[in-house]
């Protein structure tokens, strides 16, 4: 088969380059998963935990996040990288890749990580190899994506040109020399230099966002930074809802949100990525992702209870800290005594009450496969997707966005995500809380101009039956003091369940030119510990701050050139004219 020796081909020269002491195709069978597990145990990179099959892998601890400005987009011409990204010439990148690579193997063996994106057997499957010297990455790999025999059988089959090939090396781990590079025209991944999350499992940002993206926007569909979860109302009615939200912004809790109203529930698709297509009757979603790769601290009883069950069996975690009686810990989890001792993130003998930082790294993770979680949704595994019947954009913004909103149509929509804006967090390096513009929650992970993204979304109006409506959600604003107004968290199912109405248009709506907010009433916050006063700021539009943003809005525009789509800045300016 042609494919096969295409692939054949690729390897033997990453072979000849790196020079591997081994080679293992890595199907995730229990023989190799055993050997690899045991053999990082010897090389104490991982090690067990008390419970059924939980691990834990401690990080460089220079290497613990995202690194976005050592992530480049390679595109042949620059302008295909456009504003937001750092691009870099293809030629350089190769040569100075391909002399980092060169050897880089010898003493280690490399593992072929055969791999798929999507429910095999249907337009969304998507192939991937990744080659890799880590087995922290193999094992990963073989969590956050679909693995096996299977999948081998029908990468063979595949079109080879469709194959994303990603070659990751763990090199010094210097921060310094720390490089992942994607090559949209050819579809291969370059990563060096870092064995954390993003940057190295390559089947999750780097082929299912950077790469997807450039897919989706040359044959018509969306690769988006979304969750997506499944609603079934008092009547029987199932409703879909894919929303974005900038990394660490609770993603992971919203998608495995218990509802406390009486005949509502909830189940979960995806916590990170969604791919969206247009279908007969609408927008159809899948969750390309097999496993969750959650942010641990803050994950509690209270905040997510359904995940702290997920983690207590088949689960990886990485950076926590460890208690004595050998079960992970992370701020946030539950209250330990000031004078427990336990093992911080990095190995060292700590008491928790010591002021030392953080015991769990903040950027800590869970990795558990999806079928752990208690509330999946029946459609986990269905090829065709799910039809997505609201999109939601939502950011930390402790000013100004209200609680929740609903465009009046798709071209306001598409400006409420690219709009939106969030405080920076710890899931990449660089300060954190610090306000910046993060377009669809796709800043980081958008793998062409953001402008001809912006583009792409508009057209949508051309290709999908049936457009979701759009939403802007804020959790996060906050007090004069820096208080938190909303509860959040379980609180959230009352914005739920509005936005829900709307879809089945069951309640009206307060126009405002920045979109249409709830009637008061219609939000019944049964439980939820709020005042009248705090509701009333979170349900109205203050025109003077909504001036303020609306130029901030436009001074973005502006920065990111030209070409933002005239359609979002000519909205933009009726909205203000409307505010006066
Ligand atoms: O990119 S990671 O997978 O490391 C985590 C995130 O930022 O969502
Ligand atoms: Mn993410």
């Amino acid at each position: 088969m042609l494919g096969v020796e295409l692939l054949d081909r690729w390897l033997q020269e990453i072979i000849t380059h790196c020079q591997p002491d081994n080679t293992e195709v890595f199907i995730a069978s229990p023989e190799q998963l055993l050997i690899l597990k045991t053999r990082m145990i010897e090389d104490g990179l991982l090690e067990p935990l008390s419970g059924n099959e939980r691990w834990l892998h401690r990080s460089d601890s220079t290497d613990v996040a995202r690194m976005e400005h050592r992530t480049f987009i390679c595109s042949l011409h620059e302008r295909d990288a456009g504003p937001t990204n750092h691009w870099l010439d293809p030629q350089v990148a190769r040569e100075t890749l391909n002399g980092l690579f060169a050897g880089s193997f010898v003493g280690r063996t490399m593992y072929v990580i055969p791999y798929a994106m999507a429910p095999l057997g249907g337009v969304f499957t998507q192939f991937g190899i990744e080659v890799t010297d880590s087995p922290y990455v193999a094992l990963s790999m073989s969590m956050m994506t679909r693995v096996g025999p299977d999948v081998l059988d029908a990468l063979i089959s595949a079109d080879p040109l469709d194959v994303v090939r990603g070659m990751h090396c763990t090199g010094e781990l210097d921060p310094y020399n720390r490089w992942v590079c994607h090559f949209p025209e050819t579809r291969e991944i370059w990563s060096f230099g870092s064995n954390y999350g993003g940057n190295a499992l390559l089947g999750k940002k780097c082929h299912s966002l950077r790469l997807a993206s450039v897919m989706a926007r040359d044959t018509g569909w969306l690769a988006e930074h979304m969750l997506i979860i499944e609603l079934t109302t008092p009547a029987g009615e199932r409703q879909h809802i894919a929303a974005a939200f900038p990394s660490a912004c609770g993603k992971t809790n919203l998608a495995m949100l218990q509802s406390s109203l009486d005949g509502w529930d909830i189940r979960v698709l995806g916590d990170d990525i969604a791919w969206m297509r247009p279908g007969k009757d609408g927008l159809y979603a899948v969750n390309p992702e097999y496993g969750f790769f959650g942010v641990a601290p803050g994950t509690s009883e209270k905040t997510n209870p359904v995940a702290l069950s997920m983690t207590e069996r088949d689960t990886v975690f990485t950076n926590v800290a460890v208690t004595s009686d050998g079960n992970p810990w992370w701020e946030g989890m539950k209250p330990l005594d000031v004078d427990t001792s336990v093992l911080d993130w990095q190995g060292r003998s700590r008491t928790v009450g010591d002021c030392a930082g953080p015991l769990a790294h903040p950027n800590s993770r869970f990795t558990s496969p999806l079928t752990n979680c208690a509330t999946l949704s029946d459609s986990w595994n269905n090829p065709e997707g799910v039809r997505i019947d609201a999109i939601l954009f939502g950011g930390r913004r402790p000013t100004t966005i209200p609680l929740v909103m609903e465009a009046q149509d798709w071209t306001q929509g598409v400006l409420y995500g690219a709009s939106m804006a969030s405080q920076t967090t710890a899931a990449a390096t660089g300060a954190v809380g610090v306000l910046r513009r993060d377009p669809m929650a796709m800043l980081p992970f958008c793998g062409y101009n953001i402008c001809d993204y912006f583009g792409h979304w508009l057209t949508m109006t051309e290709c999908v039956p049936v457009l979701p409506k759009v939403f802007s959600v804020n959790w996060f604003r906050q007090d004069e003091s820096g208080k938190y107004i909303w509860p959040g968290f379980g609180a959230n199912i009352h914005a739920i369940k509005w936005i829900s109405e709307r879809v089945s248009g069951s309640v009206d709506v307060e126009t405002t030119p920045v979109g249409n907010l709830p009637i008061r009433s219609d939000l019944t916050l049964k439980d939820v510990d709020i005042s009248e006063a705090a509701i009333e700021l979170l349900t109205s539009v203050d025109k003077a701050a909504w001036m303020i943003e609306v130029d901030a809005i436009a001074a973005y525009f502006t920065s990111l050139g030209e070409t933002v789509p005239i359609e979002l800045r000519d909205r933009l300016d009726s909205i203000k004219a409307a505010l006066r």
